[in-house]
């Protein structure tokens, strides 16, 4: 068996989360699984800020949509720290697609079925990426 590992990942509760009243209801599904909130923030990302941020998607067909998307509104930006975080933020949050995403998932519950970006939650999908994006998020 694997030791699991304490870490940290970066969540984001993009505008969407933050306008259908889903703060609370997130935060508490991390909170549930053992995870513990290191720092947290609300803001309006800045349209540089996401470019970066989403670099690896910048020529995609969506790349415009998302960052337009994601700076609609405020967010909630917040590291999350526990034994396997990142996969066990990855496994609440569900799949990148709402339609695809587990009953009892936050996308499941909660994420739009016609429109992939309108998904609730983003989370660093690795180690590397956690580092990267908590870096840019706040500076530590
Ligand atoms: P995840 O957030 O599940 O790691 P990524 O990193 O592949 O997914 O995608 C980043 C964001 O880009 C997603 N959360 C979603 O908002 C958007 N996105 C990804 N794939 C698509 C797609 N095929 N069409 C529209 N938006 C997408």
């Amino acid at each position: 068996m694997t030791e699991q590992m304490v870490e940290q990942t970066l969540v984001i509760i993009k505008p969407d989360g933050v306008e259908k009243r889903l703060i609370g209801e997130v935060v508490k599904r991390y909170e549930t699984a053992g995870l513990r909130m290191v720092i947290m923030k609300m803001t309006i990302l800045s349209g540089g800020f996401v470019e970066s941020f989403y670099a690896e998607h910048r020529g995609k067909a969506f790349f415009q949509d998302l960052c337009g998307f994601m700076t609609s509104g405020p967010v909630v930006i917040m590291v999350l720290e526990g034994k396997d975080c990142i996969e066990t933020v990855r496994a609440i949050n569900g799949m990148t697609d709402s339609n695809a995403a587990g009953a009892g998932t936050i996308r499941g519950d909660f994420g739009d079925r016609t429109v992939i970006r309108r998904n609730v939650v983003h989370a660093s999908d690795s180690a590397e990426s956690a580092r990267r994006e908590i870096k840019l998020c706040f500076n530590c």
